[in-house]
């Protein structure tokens, strides 16, 4: 951060350090002597003074928002995450918290249930594709897995057997079979599987043993749908940013308005790879283009008219390899350009825009970020360049 923001935000911590330093200093030569209370409070009343004085030298934008903790300044920012369901908000924020502390064992333990769950509905999902979408019959021997697996429900916690069961039918050739053709299925809202499913069924060794716990790769490869809001504090580059992360899917976007307001930035999410993918919750319904009118009817929200916007295009990983096979202009027939990743982005990147009402809105900037949510440079460099964008925003703020 090189900004002239920056250097006012360490002028003031380093006088406050100053100030401190010469504080201890003479908490030292008077320690023997007892003080009255009222010398206490009037001390309080001097840290707080000195507390407003640093702070007032600044501008009256930044002053307003900056907040400060164990002698650091943080400019405060709500950035609130959006988009539809499965679109990786959660695994960015979850990206984001590993990155600046570790998460706890509960907090593993917890994750933990969630990764249960999508692994068993991931194989029942499988099971489910191979009979119905394809008209296969699995072999006589895995009819027993194969009964147990379909009828674990969401409530229940897998034993040693559910693990058992899942080993012969990740390894039947019908099953890997209809993995490989996942794309075949991808726009039956009732087969839609998690896309790193094939990484927890490699691993099903580490999850039978019963004091397993996930690791950060587990965490951030799970599919846990959110359905309560997520809100998470987190101090780095000079920000205490305060995340609130939503469900994205159609039923748990009506809580989202209650979160709208002081908005400072907004994430919307898209996962770029899921040109070919139809919602979940509702048959028909592509997943991209669903995204494309959520973010016109977002965008023109008045709570959002002075907050940054950024759409976020990621699980850029998927969509590499995905344009290799799937051809982008079988899901949007408007397309006109190569199976090339900068000329689809690029088309999508209009897609979006496009869909604007008016020409006033097509001027407000919108900043674009191509992600993996997996890769935590990818994450930390997008971070970095927001906060840039949050500085650059509040520097040149008039008062
Ligand atoms: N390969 C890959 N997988 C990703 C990426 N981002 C997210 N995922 C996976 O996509 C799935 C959905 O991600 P989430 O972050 O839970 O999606 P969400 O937007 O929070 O979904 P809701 O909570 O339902 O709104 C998870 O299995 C993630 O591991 C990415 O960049 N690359
Ligand atoms: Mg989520």
């Amino acid at each position: 951060m090189g900004s002239s923001l920056t250097k006012k935000i360490n002028k003031a911590e380093n006088k406050n350090k100053n100030k401190n330093k010469d504080k201890n200093k003479n908490k030292d030569k008077n320690k023997d002597k007892i003080k009255p209370k009222s010398d206490k409070k009037k001390e309080k009343q001097k840290e707080n003074t000195f507390h407003f004085d640093s702070i007032h030298q600044m501008n009256y934008n930044i002053e307003r928002i900056l907040n400060q903790e164990d002698n650091q300044f943080y400019i405060k920012q709500k950035a609130l995450f959006l988009g539809v369901s499965e679109s990786g908000k959660s695994t960015i924020l979850k990206h984001l918290q590993q990155l600046h502390r570790e998460f706890k064992t509960e907090e593993r333990q917890e994750f933990l249930k969630g990764i249960h769950l999508d692994i068993i509905q991931n194989m029942q999902t499988l099971i489910m594709a191979t009979e119905q979408f394809f008209n296969q019959t699995l072999p006589e021997e895995l009819y027993e897995a194969r009964k147990e697996i379909e009828k674990f429900t969401p409530n229940q916690v897998p034993s040693s057997k559910t693990w058992l069961n899942l080993k012969p039918l990740w390894q039947s050739p019908l099953i890997r079979s209809t993995w490989e053709n996942r794309y075949k299925f991808s726009h039956e809202s009732r087969l839609q599987i998690n896309e790193n499913a094939d990484y927890f069924f490699n691993r099903l060794n580490y999850f039978q043993q019963l004091e397993y716990l996930p690791t950060n790769e587990d965490i951030l490869k799970s599919f846990i749908p959110t359905t309560d809001l997520s809100k998470q504090t987190l101090r780095f580059n000079k920000i205490k940013w305060e995340f609130f992360d939503l469900g994205g899917s159609r039923n748990t976007r009506n809580k989202w308005p209650k979160f709208y307001s002081d908005t400072d930035v907004l994430l919307f999410v898209v996962g770029l790879s899921e040109f070919n993918r139809n919602l979940r919750e509702v048959n028909g319904e592509n997943r991209i283009r669903e995204s494309i009118s959520l973010f016109s009817q977002i965008y023109n929200l008045p709570w959002f008219v002075k907050s940054e916007i950024v759409i976020i295009f990621n699980k850029v990983d998927l969509f590499t390899k995905k344009i290799e096979t799937e051809n982008v202009k079988n899901f949007f027939s408007e397309y006109n350009g190569n199976e090339n990743f900068l000329e689809s982005v690029e088309f999508f990147k209009t897609l979006f825009i496009k869909n604007l009402y008016t020409e006033d809105q097509k001027l407000r900037k919108i900043h674009f970020f191509l992600t993996c949510a997996l890769d935590q440079n990818s994450i930390s460099t997008t971070f970095d360049a927001i906060t840039q964008i949050i500085l650059q925003k509040l520097s040149s703020q008039k008062n």
